[in-house]
């Protein structure tokens, strides 16, 4: 019996009550604080039973939205990610000669493995665990005490800021940001998927050039683009992703996709109106053919420009990290709706949309993040809370 656990996970509901006001309009906020009351009553029903691990309200691990953090700590996050930047890769340089950091190595297992981690049934397990070791390269490597933020950078609060990303805290470009939008170059579309909602915006945004301000102003993306989403740049010219191509971070910021597609009431429906994993995955990565682009890609396309708006390098931009943790937490929420029957439901196959044609994905199938961690099974990222992962957001 471990009913020591047991008062700990009780506090979970006071931190529950404490942290989400009645008064919240959001509609996400409120099915995130349901989900941690099914979440606490559940430690609470495993502690009873003797089944209870290590992973107790003692120890959890609590991510935090970039606006409720301080500026100190928002500063220790960026510190850590240009840390990560500034350590040598453990790539093998003749598979990825283009890996030249700690974070490449990061940049060049999602490149390797796009077409089998998008789309197929290991999306939402394989970033989750994708995420989770990167947070802990951040804390083992360069010392990070804190753990990964999410934001609600998008839309009215699937971010609390879609309607204008630029100006919101995580985009504003002062020294506690996630640095701001490119600097403005005159440039086409931005081709996002392969639908006739393909130019974003209808009138292009307002940056496209160099990202010029903030903590990240003055990195240099070493890895590809494989997609050029970016259009009428000369410097953007693509390759096969692991070669050397040192050039600026550009983004091209557009609320014109956050506040169609990553809106607060978008999120809410995403985790109300499907109670199957199917449904719930397909239309949070996008139904294309009818003009949907789903929170997760909206989310990419909010940001855009190069590498943010390609598939392949997208998490060479840091801003990946936020949104792939608000990504898992909207996973989480879901999950959290109906513990029972959603904390190991998965579907799909391992291809992407699968093309080609392949067999469906399976809680065995190993997640691989090249030399950042060992595989380990779907199964294991099934929970937050399971071990080996430790952790819930607030
Ligand atoms: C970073 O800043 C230094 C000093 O201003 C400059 O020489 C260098 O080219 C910059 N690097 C990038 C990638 O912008
Ligand atoms: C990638 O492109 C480079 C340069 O064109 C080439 O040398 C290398 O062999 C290619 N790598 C792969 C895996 O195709
Ligand atoms: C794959 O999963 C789908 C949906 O759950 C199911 O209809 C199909 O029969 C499965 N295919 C195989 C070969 O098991
Ligand atoms: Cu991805």
């Amino acid at each position: 019996m471990r009913l020591q656990h047991v008062p700990a996970w009780a506090s979970l509901l006071a931190l529950t009550s404490a942290t989400y006001q009645p008064a919240s309009t959001f509609g996400t906020d409120l099915l995130a604080a349901k989900g941690l009351i099914n979440l606490a009553v559940h430690g609470i029903e495993q502690a009873a039973q003797g089944k209870q691990g290590s992973c107790t309200l003692a120890n959890v691990a609590i991510r935090k939205e970039w606006g409720m953090l301080s500026n100190t700590e928002r500063k220790s996050y960026t510190d850590a990610v240009l840390c990560l930047m500034s350590k040598p890769s453990k790539t093998n340089p003749s598979e990825a000669p283009g890996a030249k950091t700690r974070y490449d190595d990061f940049t060049w297992t999602h490149i390797k493995q796009t077409l089998s981690i998008h789309g197929t049934a290991n999306f939402l397990s394989w970033h989750r665990w994708y995420t989770y070791i990167f947070e802990k390269a951040l804390r083992e490597e360069c010392g990070y005490q804190g753990y990964q933020p999410y934001c609600k950078c998008f839309g009215r609060n699937w971010g609390r800021w879609a309607n204008d990303p630029v100006n919101s805290p995580i985009f504003d470009g002062g020294p506690y940001s996630m640095s701001g939008n490119g600097d403005y170059v005159a440039h086409g579309c931005t081709y996002a998927i392969p639908t006739n909602l393909n130019c974003i915006p209808p009138v292009p945004g307002q940056g496209g050039g160099c990202v010029t301000t903030g903590p990240f102003k003055n990195i240099t993306v070493n890895l590809g683009p494989v997609v050029v989403s970016l259009n009428g740049i000369p410097e953007l010219v693509p390759n096969n992703g692991s070669v050397w191509n040192p050039r600026c971070m550009r983004r091209d910021i557009s609320s014109w996709v956050a506040t169609r597609w990553t809106s607060d009431a978008v999120s809410t429906a995403l985790i109300n109106d499907y109670s199957d994993i199917y449904w719930f995955q397909k239309y949070m990565q996008g139904d294309f053919v009818n003009g949907d682009y789903g929170v997760h890609t909206a989310g990419h396309f909010t940001v855009g420009g190069d590498p943010g708006g390609d598939i392949f390098a997208s998490p060479g931009d840091p801003m990946f990290w936020l949104h792939h943790a608000q990504v898992d937490r909207t996973w989480w929420i879901w999950q959290n709706q109906d513990i029972k029957n959603r904390q190991n439901a998965i579907s799909g196959t391992i291809t992407l949309d699968n093309i080609p044609p392949s067999r469906n994905g399976t809680l065995d199938d190993l997640l691989d993040v090249g030399v950042n961690a060992s595989p380990v099974p779907i199964s294991s990222m099934m929970s937050t809370t399971a071990g080996p992962l430790c952790y819930i957001y607030l």
